[in-house]
């Protein structure tokens, strides 16, 4: 049989030809339709320019005004995220208990799905990245985290502030939805603060972890919320590093194991004598729970580092904390603050910025004598990571040049703040803050300011910081440097 190849170019041809063989409109009809066809095209041409024109009024006046070629920001992925405020597809999926909150949590809890708990115990940083541990540690053991709230550890030294709900801070639907997984807080399963008093077992990390303390770290939480917790003291093989003192952290998937039903019968079981320590309301011992798996501390765990979300390809960083965005309420008091710090009107575009993190503080005990005016980085020095990150915005996205800085710091001392001011950086208002929010609000709001900037300089071992800059390398695609400090010149380079 012969086969004849058509080739694309034969194919036009043909219609060229079938084209020839139809019917001509007559000339009247063609003019009137020319002259429409023309008004519609220099109609659209002038409106077309009328808009262009506008758009590039618009934006010549807010470079004037700014300093900063509002260039647009390359799409990145994460653009795709739903809003806070979107409804999320599958209500179940941030949902995971039988119903509302009951004086005892057992009583709520779904018996085919199991959980996995553990308590805050300290600075806010800290229990930030610990409650993303947790987080990460149910997704791979395949259990829903149940979070409970801040405690202010710290906070406590400009006096009394009342625990803080997870959920007043980051947007748990979101998160969820975009996890993949339902997530609890204790609130949501246990009458908050119940008095109604309910055992339960608890796995001790931190005495393995460490080496002076053999108490588990429990902070105040489990008490404050109707918790009467006994622990048991986990496997030596928990600690990444037996015997190194320094290195505290434990593998995710060392802990992992303890999820697992073998890894937990043959410790108990192992015929040594197992440490376990009595509640201490109702004076009872229980073996760790299976279905609401507990673990005292997490803020020491890593998948193969130690202070991990100091590094780009931390996991829990990636997969959970990253996906950690502030409630839609804390969005809109962060660009009050914002609108206020410039002083800019509500119907204004808040400008591309920078925010410098400076901690000072009790970081005073890591100087180890040296003083400090040595130990802390020196304002110029600041500057120039400062400038540093101006020049690498302005490489990384031509023509923008971020002249705005706020420098945010737990220093008290006015006349460190006047030479803040003598750069011409800002300062953000905080005097009626914690009167208006409560006392937690100064430290989540400057939180907040620091992870919408375009630029960010933080301070060496400040986890605040940390978290800060991976927000604005993530979040904003933006640029960070960090500050060293310790030491006279520490931050040479
Ligand atoms: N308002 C404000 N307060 C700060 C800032 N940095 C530190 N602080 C205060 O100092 C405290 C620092 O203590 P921690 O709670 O230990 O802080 P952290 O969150 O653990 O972070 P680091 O200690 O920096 O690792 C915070 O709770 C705040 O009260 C800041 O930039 N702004
Ligand atoms: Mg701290």
């Amino acid at each position: 049989m012969d086969v004849t190849i058509r080739t694309s170019e034969d194919s036009l041809l043909g219609d060229k030809d079938y084209l020839s063989t139809l019917p001509l409109p007559s000339a009247s009809h063609s003019n009137t339709f020319g002259r429409r066809k023309r008004a519609f095209f220099t109609t659209a041409t002038l409106v077309s320019l009328f808009f262009l024109t506008s758009y590039l009024i618009i934006q010549q006046r807010a470079s004037d005004r700014f300093g900063v070629d509002l260039k647009p920001i390359p799409f990145k992925p994460e653009d795709v995220e739903p809003p806070s405020n979107a409804t999320y597809p599958i209500a179940s999926l941030y949902s995971g208990a039988r119903g509302p909150p009951t004086p005892l949590f057992r009583d709520n809890l779904l018996p085919d799905k199991q959980y996995l708990t553990s308590w805050p115990s300290a600075g806010w940083s800290n229990d930030v990245m610990a409650f993303g541990n947790l987080i990460y540690l149910a997704l791979i053991t395949d259990r829903i985290p149940v979070i409970p709230k801040f405690t202010p550890s710290h906070v406590l030294v400009d006096g009394h502030a009342d625990d803080l709900p997870f959920g007043e801070v980051f947007d748990i639907p979101r998160l969820a939805s975009l996890i993949k997984s339902p997530i609890l807080e204790w609130r949501d399963i246990k009458i908050d603060e119940s008095p109604v008093v309910e055992s339960m077992g608890c796995w001790a990390i931190w005495p393995e972890q460490q080496y002076y303390d053999s108490i588990p770290r429990e902070g105040w939480f489990p008490r404050n919320s109707g918790l009467d917790v006994s622990y048991t003291r986990a496997p030596s093989w928990v600690k990444a590093n037996p015997g190194n003192e320094h290195d505290k952290t434990s593998r995710f998937w060392d802990l992992a194991r303890l999820s697992f039903p073998d890894a937990r019968r043959e410790w108990l079981n192992n015929g040594q004598a197992i440490q376990q320590t009595p509640s201490p309301i109702l004076n009872v011992i229980e073996d760790p729970d299976q279905q609401m798996l507990c673990m005292d501390y997490l803020y020491f765990a890593a998948a193969i580092g130690d202070v991990e979300y100091d590094y780009d390809f931390s996991p829990a960083w990636r997969f959970v904390v990253a996906h950690m965005h502030w409630t839609e309420r804390l969005e809109a008091i962060g660009e009050l603050y914002l609108r206020s710090t410039f002083g800019l009107k509500p119907s204004q575009p808040i400008p591309p910025y920078i925010t410098i993190h400076i901690r000072h503080g009790d970081f005073s005990n890591w100087c180890n004598g040296v003083p400090l005016e040595e130990c802390f980085a020196p304002i110029p020095v600041i500057a120039r990571r400062v400038r540093e990150v101006q020049e690498e915005l302005s490489i990384k996205y031509p023509g923008m040049n971020v002249k705005h800085v706020i420098m945010t710091s737990d220093e008290r001392d006015e006349a460190w703040w006047d030479l803040v001011r003598a750069q011409g950086w800002c300062r953000i208002d905080h005097s009626s803050t914690a009167a208006q929010y409560g006392r937690w609000y100064p430290v989540i709001i400057d939180a907040i300011v620091q992870s919408k900037g375009m630029g960010f300089v933080g301070t060496d071992r400040s986890t605040f910081s940390i978290i800060s800059r991976r927000r604005v390398e993530d979040w904003q695609r933006g640029v960070a440097r960090t500050v060293k400090w310790g030491y006279r010149g520490a931050d040479d380079h």
